[in-house]
């Protein structure tokens, strides 16, 4: 059947009475304006002019304030979905209790499934920024921030719950099952004001992270200070019990590592859900560190649960060490839970297996409030021992670097693992601290050395460990590197220390420093998924990556990044907290 049109002819319909309706209404205006005396009709032209002035003002008013924040963007809720963006302009002024309310209100006006998902936000926004460590965001730190969502996304979508992505193969690496990169990343998430991605790690812990279902054997060291430390401080930050609850649980099955021990050295071993406690399957020793490193988060978690148990026998550990007989206030790196006494026939090095002891002394001495004398000065002797033994200069850069004594002979070997790069900054926190003077000029000194250890790469990434000829006829290089010692793994120790100086010199060299070794990151380390570790960071076209992303990157090293490009360097008050090994802040009390 053929189809039949009509037209409608529209124009013709709509046009005419709306031309009329104007015509005769523009008649009656002019009519009326006709009949205004003289006053009148000034008093209406001034009106429309200084509305018209208004309007134009605004106009431009408000464009220039639309440009000033793209230049320094002031949103700091970076994901969409969660409460809308804080404006820190809007909130420098008001305390944290205003904060609450206003979130508050921001919650009364959603509807009923919004609620139920903001709830477990709530806290998580309203609580960390306040009326004095507000900031806004500099391009750098939102270039971190991209980074860490880069690879959480990678973690989530490939390795979620499992302890490490991989991000090549897109699959995972399990050390402890654990979920380690979730609980390390909390607290930098949290920080960046990662909304969303904190929530679905908090909906893991809470739903899938019960320490009963793994029978792993775990380090005692690397749980304390990983999952622990992680654990405490997303409770300091979020103030939800949660993370307390677990944390406590940790503690008590942690315990037996002390408490089946002859001596107040811990076995270094456990298995969580046995809780049978042991020697490392290669040694009846402990590392030295490990068993220094554990004082911090013991000693917090028995001060949140108001349970004493877990500080006394961390401290304990502290304590007997003091009693030892240190060689030039050194420790060697192996210590027995049998005998309680070290391993003279270990190494003395600031490095792998002896570096945190340093970082302890201090960081508890400071954890107490400056009350326990001989933490500090047990420090002092430990640094002069380091200065008077470890350090030395090579002869025509003139690089100070930090040495190690050998097994036995405790003969000098130039070699310094990038762990070592931690020092700098512990100096510094020291010296701003009241610690002497004269700790800062190694402090700066060391630093500089660590900054050529990444700039003299041609991938601008430091190896794992370096080596310096120091004697004065050398002909070699003054630092080289060896075959062995080319793998990156994307640690924080220099970007760590960087912060530090940062944070108590305001010096923006340290700043920059920092971006350089990012977009040296970003440029070899960054893949479609993540972030991977490298093998080789000798030449630039044949880094070999590791297909590894340890937890430390992104609860260290992109969160000192993170706070090292803040504008305003008093971010996280180092007066308020210490940072645990792990780079978590932890509370600083009284005593
Ligand atoms: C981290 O797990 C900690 O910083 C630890 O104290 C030393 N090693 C790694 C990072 O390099």
């Amino acid at each position: 059947m053929k189809k039949q049109y009509v037209t409608l002819n529209l124009e013709n319909i709509n046009r005419v009475p709306v031309l009329q309706h104007n015509v005769s209404y523009s008649k009656s205006v002019w009519r009326y304006w006709r009949q205004l005396s003289r006053l009148q009709k000034n008093l209406i032209v001034t009106l429309i002019f200084i509305t018209f002035f208004f309007i134009f003002y605004s106009i431009i008013f408000n464009s220039q304030r639309t440009e000033k924040n793209v230049e320094e963007p002031i949103v700091f809720n970076v994901e969409q979905n969660q409460v809308s963006p804080v404006n820190i302009d809007k909130y420098n002024e008001i305390s944290e209790i205003d904060l609450n309310n206003i979130v508050e209100k921001k919650l009364a006006a959603m509807n009923k499934e919004q609620i139920k998902k903001k709830q477990r936000t709530k806290k998580i926004i309203s609580l960390y920024w306040s009326k004095n460590n507000v900031d806004t965001l500099t391009a750098r730190q939102k270039a971190v921030i991209n980074a860490a969502k880069h690879a959480w996304t990678g973690y989530k979508k490939y390795a979620w719950g499992h302890d490490h992505l991989r991000p090549i193969s897109l699959t995972y690496h399990d050390w402890f099952h654990l979920g380690l990169t979730i609980i390390d990343s909390l607290d930098t998430l949290y920080m960046m004001n990662l909304t969303s991605e904190f929530n679905d790690a908090k909906i893991w812990i809470e739903n899938k992270f019960s320490f009963d279902h793994y029978s792993d054997d775990v380090n005692l060291f690397e749980v304390t200070i990983r999952i622990l430390g992680g654990l405490l401080s997303a409770y300091h930050f979020s103030h939800d019990g949660l993370f307390l609850e677990k944390a406590a649980d940790l503690g008590e099955r942690l315990l037996p590592c002390f408490t089946k021990s002859p001596s107040p050295i811990p076995f270094s071993d456990i298995n969580l859900a046995s809780r049978i406690a042991h020697v490392p399957k290669w040694s009846p020793d402990s590392s030295t560190s490990e068993v220094t490193t554990l004082q911090l988060e013991f000693r917090d978690l028995s001060r949140c649960t108001k349970d004493s148990k877990f500080e006394e026998v961390a401290f304990n550990v502290t304590k007997h060490v003091h009693n030892l007989k240190k060689p030039y206030g050194l420790v060697p790196i192996f210590i027995n839970p049998n005998t309680g006494q070290f391993n003279s026939d270990s190494e003395i090095k600031i490095g792998a297996r002896g570096d945190s002891y340093y970082e302890y002394l201090l960081k508890q001495w400071l954890q107490t409030g400056k009350t326990i004398d001989f933490l500090k000065d047990d420090y002092i002797e430990a640094i002069k021992g380091i200065t008077e033994k470890l350090v030395k200069v090579t002869p025509n850069k003139h690089f100070v670097f930090i040495g190690e004594l050998k097994a036995r002979s405790h003969l000098f070997s130039p070699k310094m693992d990038h762990l070592t790069c931690y020092l700098p900054g512990t100096l510094a926190l020291g010296v701003y601290n009241g610690m002497p003077e004269e700790h800062m000029r190694l402090a700066e000194q060391l630093l500089e050395t660590c900054y050529h250890m990444y700039a003299d790469q041609p991938t601008f990434l430091a190896p794992e460990i370096s080596y310096f000829n120091y004697e004065e006829k050398s002909v070699g290089p003054d630092m080289y590197v060896q075959q062995r010692d080319t793998h990156n793994l994307l640690r924080p120790e220099f970007i760590e220390s960087l912060w530090v100086m940062y944070q108590i010199t305001g010096d923006v060299t340290y700043q920059d420093w920092g971006w350089r070794v990012f977009q040296a990151i970003e440029r070899y380390s960054k893949v479609a998924n993540g972030y991977t570790s490298i093998a080789n960071v000798l030449d630039p076209n044949n880094t070999k990556p590791k297909d590894l992303m340890e937890s430390f990157f992104m609860s260290e090293t992109l969160k000192y990044l993170f706070l090292l490009f803040s504008s305003n360097r008093h971010f996280l008050n180092l007066e308020k907290y210490v940072m645990n090994s792990e780079g978590h802040p932890l509370p600083i009390y009284n005593s």
